[in-house]
């Protein structure tokens, strides 16, 4: 007997699987975020882009709705980023900070992360990154004058200053690179195109950790107190790093004194009014801030002061001490926060939270591990100036 089918079996064939595979992809993009992330026309577009353009790619840019997520979340977010600069090298580092600041805070709140480096990221980089959040990332190249020695500094000078620290066995002290990075860090991350569209950042380095769960926002919590910087840990700076910055500092004071804060944080700074440096500074490898500020002609007139001294090179300025130093003199001094709820660690310090905080952060470190009331703290300085 004979059966008569309306179309030829091959066609019949096609027909079947080609339905088969439509209501598939419709059943997943439905029932799973990162399904439909990875085959959403906007993704796919966007690696067509990475594909034909080495700098700036946003390679996942997942178009649903972080709230959705995240039960407690309210519709109220801050215009904020996480800010990461790395080699392709830190790889295995980037990884472990990502991974812990994503379990501990940023998997309920999907805030974007943006990846900087002078090279482009590689596609392994990129890739193995990548599936570590749900939130948009992007991947940009530092331009190249943001990032090398200016053609200016007189490098006999600087080669100079890199022996001597050397001899006198200062970190980094012979490396040009570090200079870079600092100088970067001091002046150059927030005029990044990636980063031109928000306001608020969180740094991140590779090989950090988050102790505790962090049940709010900071950025909100920054924007809604007018904090303009905030820091977990605070230190002593190597004095021969800056032999000249605090010189520099002062000129700078007496020649713009419209831009210093009146309510500023100059004990922070100084134990005689500001005629000698303490070296206190916060450690800027976390920093929670508002990029505005950094924007401000405030700072960017200061940094160009900076700048043209030479001293990033010349001898090895760090952005912590320069960052900081603004901080205390052109915000008020109320403006900076010290998150002592969030608990990190960035080797060989950390800072972890104690008592109640520590308990409802599931902190995974030892509450009596922390830096705060060490002899090489400036914690006790900070809370002095509220006292
Ligand atoms: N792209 C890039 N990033 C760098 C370079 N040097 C340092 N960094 C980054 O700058 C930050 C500070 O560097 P790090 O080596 O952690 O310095 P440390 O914390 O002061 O010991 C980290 O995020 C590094 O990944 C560099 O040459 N290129
Ligand atoms: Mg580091």
């Amino acid at each position: 007997m004979t059966v008569l089918w309306p179309i030829s079996t091959p066609k019949r064939y096609i027909t079947v699987v080609l339905v088969a595979v439509i209501a598939l992809h419709y059943i997943l993009t439905i029932a799973n975020d990162d399904y439909s992330r990875l085959s959403s026309f906007s993704n796919i577009s966007g690696q067509l882009r990475a594909g034909e353009k080495a700098s700036n790619d946003i390679i996942s840019t997942p178009n649903y709705n972080p709230l959705q997520t995240y039960p407690n979340a309210t519709g109220h977010r801050a215009n904020a980023t996480f800010v990461l600069l790395a080699r392709n090298s830190d790889l295995v580092g980037v990884l472990n900070s990502m991974q812990s600041a994503e379990d501990r805070f940023n998997r309920y709140y999907n805030y974007p992360w943006v990846l900087l480096n002078e090279e482009p990221f590689t596609e392994e980089f990129k890739e193995r990154v990548s599936v570590l959040t749900r939130a948009p990332i992007s991947f940009g190249l530092i331009p190249k004058e943001h990032w090398f020695q200016p053609d200016w500094i007189d490098e006999e000078r600087a080669r100079a200053g890199r022996q001597k620290m050397m001899a006198q066995r200062i970190i980094y002290g012979g490396s040009v690179s570090y200079r870079n990075m600092c100088r970067f860090n001091s002046g150059f991350f927030f005029r990044h195109e990636l980063l031109q569209p928000y306001r608020y950042y969180w740094r991140v380095e590779p090989d950090v950790r988050f102790f505790c769960d962090l049940n709010y926002d900071p950025f909100l919590y920054m924007q809604e107190h007018e904090k303009v910087y905030s820091f977990t840990i605070s230190l002593f700076e190597w004095e021969p790093t800056i032999p000249t910055l605090w010189q520099t500092v002062k000129d700078f004071m007496a020649e713009y004194p419209q831009y210093v804060e009146n309510h500023n944080a100059m004990d922070f700074l100084s134990n005689d009014g500001g005629r000698s440096y303490n070296l206190c500074h916060f450690w800027s490898n976390f920093e929670i801030a508002d990029m505005d500020f950094w924007r401000s002609e405030a700072y960017t007139t200061f940094f160009e002061y900076l700048e043209l001294k030479g001293g990033f090179y010349y001898e090895r300025w760090g952005d912590a001490p320069v960052h900081s130093i603004a901080a205390a003199l052109f915000a008020r001094r109320d403006q900076i926060h010290f998150f002592r709820d969030i608990g990190y660690r960035h080797d060989p310090f950390q800072h972890c939270p104690s008592g109640d905080q520590w308990k409802q952060g599931r902190c995974a470190c030892d509450q009596t591990d922390t830096f705060d009331y060490t002899p090489n703290s400036c914690l006790k300085k900070f809370e002095q100036l509220f006292s």
